[in-house]
């Protein structure tokens, strides 16, 4: 039974020695701990990331591995140079401003690249030494995105996963950082990638594609013949616990003694890192603009604004401090008075205690950060609400936002929207602020972070089961034998062989993908055995066929099936058609052609294709979306099908596939060898039709009818030669 590894950058705990040198370990408060503490403090499961500490001291190092070994967590060491470099440099210099869309602040340092290549190399060399393969590894966060990569490259088998804390931006934004397409191939190498909302899973998806040239269905992308899945996992909170924690009869007493200091008038809360994704400046501004709006709540209203220190050391945060000290200053020096201060600032962190009563105490919760991957104050703020009687004000630009509509949803880059919004959050009737805060409840509890911490790993365990799955469907040495074995033993045998993607490679223009020496060479060999039937079977057109491979030996079915040709070299129609159909499909097809440029109609006796491998990545696919939508109703009423292949989308009679022609020419086949290998949707019908002892083979994509599968044409290639030396 494999274990469960958790790393991130940071372990739950920082280590630190007390006034008598001794090692002590002070847990962090943070959500993740919570969530994942039911998981790597089991057995022996083990949670691996930096202890928060230098030191180049053996015996503090010792230490520090003992230390943690008992609390199942490994460390990896740091320099100070690397925290520098990679944590401060790269991470929060590069990819946080870069993924929070304050492309202006990214810094693109090589000095930094290299060191967060060096630091995740570290991080997957400290795996390795602890990592089996039927171990899970779960990977969090934006300080590691090489590492799955690095790591499925030395355990291939090992199942990984990949959150992502942050958004996941534009492809548009994303594409600004010299180093995408590295950080793209180290995310790939995971086996399932979790972000916070759809948004950010489009966005990922959509760089993939344009990136690493990898497209999708459904969120599944094939990559080196694996799956990876993409999918959304919006993390949440230990609900419970901030229920708990709220109903403290110690809570209820620190919240009475906050309201003596602070007064008896409503409260507006804040909590966020000094960040400026979190927009406290604005937040600020927008407060002042209220006051003025509405000088009826001069004295009636405050704001508890908790700046929880953050990266102090990153020259940004520095000017941040100093503009939200400056506002914070002339706010409260333009209105405040000897009986009320408008803003009451703590530029500290609480303890969850604290925190809670000032949950509790607030009537109003102030959420409005210009990005945040999730935020979980907003979900703390509602799972304290016992009484149900408080309104959240929350950004769109937040994860949360996805899920608590019900709250006062505002664009925090629209002052006057957040402005009213807080005076509408302060007049709301009891009954209203109930109504709206016992839905938001209902979602925050239902969806805790138990539940999302089970959800990724159920995922991640299906989607590892599934991988296992298709890897025994593999051709691997003792099937490639058996069916050498088989070939040889048999007096005849019958080889069904797709042309494009199976026997020859994709190219740009269809055209251009005709045999080389090399499958002529294979052909040549395969058909000297005159006991073999060897059948192209395409859906291209006769005329090409003839022209390409026409004075082998072989046989062919052109047009999925429409036409047949022996060894008589004579072709016949293997079903009855007319073509009267095409002059209504095409002036459709031509029209796509006129909006899409370089797409093009490919007319065939029986069928019209329409290509697109030309066509800008995410066009040619949404077009073919739309002519599929499109024909689906005229092509049902005229006996036609719609057929997507790789890049192209077909439209033929109803009354040929490939796996009536295979049925036809196996009717009269006797053979104890009978093999079909294709790669795409419309050698699905050819797999179908044959035999039961037949070996079937698709290429390339995972699902399918067909037994086995092998990764390319080039795999087909080698396969066939093979075939060609035992004979
Ligand atoms: C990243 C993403 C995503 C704050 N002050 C104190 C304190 N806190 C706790 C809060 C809350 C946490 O810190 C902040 O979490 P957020 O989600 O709001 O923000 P980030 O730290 O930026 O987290 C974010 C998150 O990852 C999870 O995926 O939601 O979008 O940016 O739990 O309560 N806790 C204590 N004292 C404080 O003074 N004890």
């Amino acid at each position: 039974m494999g274990r469960m590894i958790i790393v991130s950058n940071r372990l739950p705990v920082k280590a630190s020695k007390d006034a008598n040198d001794q090692m002590i370990f002070t847990p962090s408060e943070g959500g993740l701990a919570t969530g994942l503490g039911s998981i790597y403090k089991k057995s022996d499961n083990l949670w691996l990331g930096w202890p928060g500490l230098f030191t180049d001291v053996e015996e503090e190092k010792r230490a520090i591995i003992n230390g943690l070994q008992k609390e199942n967590m490994s460390p990896v060491f740091l320099t100070e140079e690397e925290i520098t470099l990679y944590y401060e440099g790269f991470s929060n210099e590069t990819l946080w401003p870069t993924f929070h869309y304050f492309t202006q602040y990214a810094l693109y340092k090589k000095s930094y690249w290299k060191s967060y290549e060096k630091v995740n190399q570290k991080f997957c060399d400290a795996l390795l030494e602890v990592a089996r393969p039927d171990d899970t590894i779960w990977i969090h966060d934006y300080q590691l995105m090489l590492l799955p990569a690095l790591l499925r490259e030395k355990v291939p088998k090992v199942s990984i996963g990949f959150f992502l804390h942050i958004p996941f931006p534009s492809y548009e934004v994303f594409r600004l950082l010299p180093w995408r397409r590295q950080l793209l191939d180290g995310v790939l190498g995971s086996d399932l990638i979790g972000v916070h909302t759809y948004d950010d899973m489009r966005h990922f998806l959509s760089a993939a594609s344009r990136i690493c040239f990898v497209s999708n269905q459904h969120g599944e992308i094939d990559i080196d013949n694996r799956k990876v899945v993409v999918d959304s996992f919006p993390i949440s909170i230990d609900y419970d616990k901030y229920a708990n924690v709220a109903a403290l009869e110690e809570v209820k007493k620190v919240e009475e003694s906050y309201r003596k200091s602070m007064g008896n008038h409503k409260m507006m809360l804040s909590i966020d890192r000094l960040d400026y994704s979190k927009g406290i400046p604005a937040r600020l501004k927008i407060f002042d603009l209220f006051l003025e709006k509405y000088p009826d709540w001069k004295g009636e209203v405050s704001l508890v604004m908790v700046v929880v220190p953050s990266r102090d050391n990153v020259e940004k945060y520095k000017d941040l401090k100093e503009e939200v000290d400056l506002l914070v200053g002339r706010i409260n020096g333009k209105y405040g008075t000897t009986s009320w201060t408008p803003i009451h600032y703590f530029y500290r962190s609480f303890s969850l205690e604290n925190l809670s009563a000032f949950y509790r105490m607030a009537d109003v919760a102030l959420v409005t950060p210009m990005r945040d991957g999730m935020n979980l104050v907003c979900k703390e703020f509602v799972a304290s609400k016992l009484d149900q009687k408080g309104v959240l004000i929350l950004s769109e630009m937040a994860g949360a936002a996805k899920e608590l509509s019900e709250a006062v949803i505002v664009n925090p880059n629209d002052k006057h929207q957040v402005r009213d919004g807080i005076y509408r959050a302060l007049t709301m009737s009891e009954q209203e602020q109930m109504e709206h805060m016992s839905i938001m409840q209902e979602t925050v509890r239902k969806y805790d972070i138990h539940h999302w911490v089970k959800l990724f790993l159920d995922r991640l365990k299906a989607v590892h089961h599934k991988k296992e799955e298709t890897e025994t469907k593999s051709l691997n040495s003792i099937v490639k034998q058996q069916l050498l074995d088989k070939y040889r033993n048999s007096s005849h045998g019958i080889l069904f062989l797709d042309y494009d993607g199976t026997l020859a490679p994709f190219k740009n223009n269809p055209q251009d993908a005709s045999p080389d020496d090399e499958l002529h060479a294979i052909i040549v060999q395969l058909t000297k055995r005159k006991s073999n039937k060897v059948v192209v079977i395409s859906g291209r057109d006769r005329h090409t066929l003839d022209k390409w491979l026409g004075h082998h030996d072989v046989q062919f079915v052109a047009e999925h099936g429409v036409w047949f040709r022996g060894r008589d070299k004579e072709w016949v129609e293997l079903a009855k058609l007319n073509g009267d159909w095409k002059e209504h499909i095409r002036p459709v097809l031509e029209e796509y052609v006129d909006r899409t440029p370089k797409s093009s109609i490919e007319e065939k006796d029986f069928s019209l294709a329409w290509h697109y491998r030309k066509v800008d990545t995410g066009l040619g696919e949404s077009r073919a979306r739309e002519i599929i939508s499109h024909l689906k109703f005229l092509s049902v009423n005229m006996g036609l099908q719609v057929l997507e292949g790789n890049k192209v989308v077909e439209i033929k009679s109803n009354e040929v596939s490939k796996g009536k022609a295979v049925q036809k020419l196996m009717a009269d086949f006797w053979g104890e060898f009978s093999l079909a290998i294709g790669d795409d949707e419309t050698d699905e019908d050819m797999f179908r039709a044959m035999p039961e002892s037949a070996y079937t083979i698709k290429v390339g994509d995972l699902n399918s009818e067909a037994t086995y599968r092998v990764k390319s044409h080039k795999e087909v290639r080698e396969l066939l030669s093979l075939l060609n030396q035992g004979s």
